[in-house]
């Protein structure tokens, strides 16, 4: 397909609007033709906005000659409804994280592509196209440094509100680190375990904030992640890689240093969405790239399933504060 990628978005809430202006105004051989919302007052202000058409059924827009290929950034629990009408029109469908919140919703997901015989589905871990993760894999898996041994991880947030629960530092935060770990070091996670620090005096009393979560992977890899999502003051991001020979880190990402009134240092970022806006950017264009070209290039809906797999397994293991094990079906052929 050479001409302009046809792209219809279900779900204009905050990342769905960004994902349509910096296709419209950024990326190249793609337009937001469409776009659904079950707010219709609120969706057509938006399609109006970024001159699209509106459907207020997001199910007919998938199934529209107004569109190509899909994008779904609708709440989590409708993630599943959408991506399997876009299966079903044979169309290509990028779905933000994760791709359901139930692994079993998942694994329908997964049947129902392998049923139509192709891969279609795309799942917004935007973490494995930032540049810092793209060098640490690079160097993994040369095995330049040895075998990776253990890994210490951080994802801390300035603050969340009262809606986030102790459950969504596993479901929501570090599943972004339960698929960019599975993907840096290739095999998948065979333990989790989740344990808590001293609550901070910011958080609620429905969120245990900080948790660390502990997971191991099939080879004995051992890896710790902190969540921090209160942390008051910055968005930071650590992956720090013990091989035998060396350890790696993710690098910090760029900012001039500035020296003034007796301090020295740079600025720290304090959101995800301008930490890893380079990342979206370099995941959206990719995608257009390969849905053009007939092909899903990115995080599959297997790996979609497999991580709902472990936040599964890492959320029972808080819950019951024990180890558990993670059962997880074998990669069918068609994934591999
Ligand atoms: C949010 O939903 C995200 O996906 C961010 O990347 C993550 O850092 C944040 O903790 C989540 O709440």
């Amino acid at each position: 397909m050479s001409q302009e990628l046809k792209i219809g978005v279900v779900g204009v809430g905050a990342i769905g609007r960004t994902h349509i202006e910096r296709i419209n105004g950024k990326l190249q051989g793609a337009k937001v033709t469409a776009c659904a919302d079950v707010n219709v007052d609120f969706g057509k202000s938006v399609a109006e906005k970024y001159g699209c058409k509106f459907y207020a059924d997001g199910e007919e827009m998938i199934a529209s000659d107004d569109v190509d290929a899909v994008i779904v950034t609708t709440i989590d629990p409708y993630h599943e409804q959408y991506v399997m009408a876009a299966i079903k029109a044979g169309k290509f469908v990028f779905c933000e994280k994760p791709l359901a919140p139930e692994p079993e919703a998942c694994r329908r997901i997964v049947e129902a592509e392998m049923a139509g015989g192709k891969k279609l589905v795309q799942v917004g871990f935007m973490r494995r196209y930032d540049q810092g993760y793209r060098q640490l894999k690079k160097a993994i898996q040369s095995r330049e440094y040895g075998e990776p041994l253990m890994l210490h991880c951080a994802h801390r947030n300035p603050a969340v509100d009262e809606n986030y629960t102790t459950p969504m530092a596993v479901e929501n935060s570090m599943i972004h680190e339960i698929d960019v770990l599975r993907w840096l070091l290739n095999e998948d996670f065979a333990t989790a375990e989740v344990v808590f620090a001293k609550n901070t005096r910011r958080t609620h009393k429905n969120l245990m904030d900080p948790q660390i979560m502990i997971l191991t992977t099939k080879s004995g890899v051992r890896i710790d992640v902190e969540a921090f999502v209160n942390t008051g003051h910055c968005y930071d991001i650590k992956c720090e890689v013990c091989c035998e020979d060396a350890i790696l880190n993710l690098p910090e990402p760029s900012n001039i240093e500035v020296c003034a009134k007796a301090f020295r240092g740079h600025a720290v970022h304090s959101d995800w969405s301008t930490r890893f806006v380079d990342a979206y950017n370099v995941e959206i264009q990719e995608w257009i790239d390969a849905t053009k070209a007939g092909r899903v290039d990115g995080p599959t809906a297997w790996d979609g399933y497999a991580g709902q797999v472990t936040a599964a397994a890492a959320s029972k293991a808080r819950d019951a504060q024990t180890v558990v094990k993670i059962e997880m079906d074998e990669m069918p052929e068609f994934y591999k």
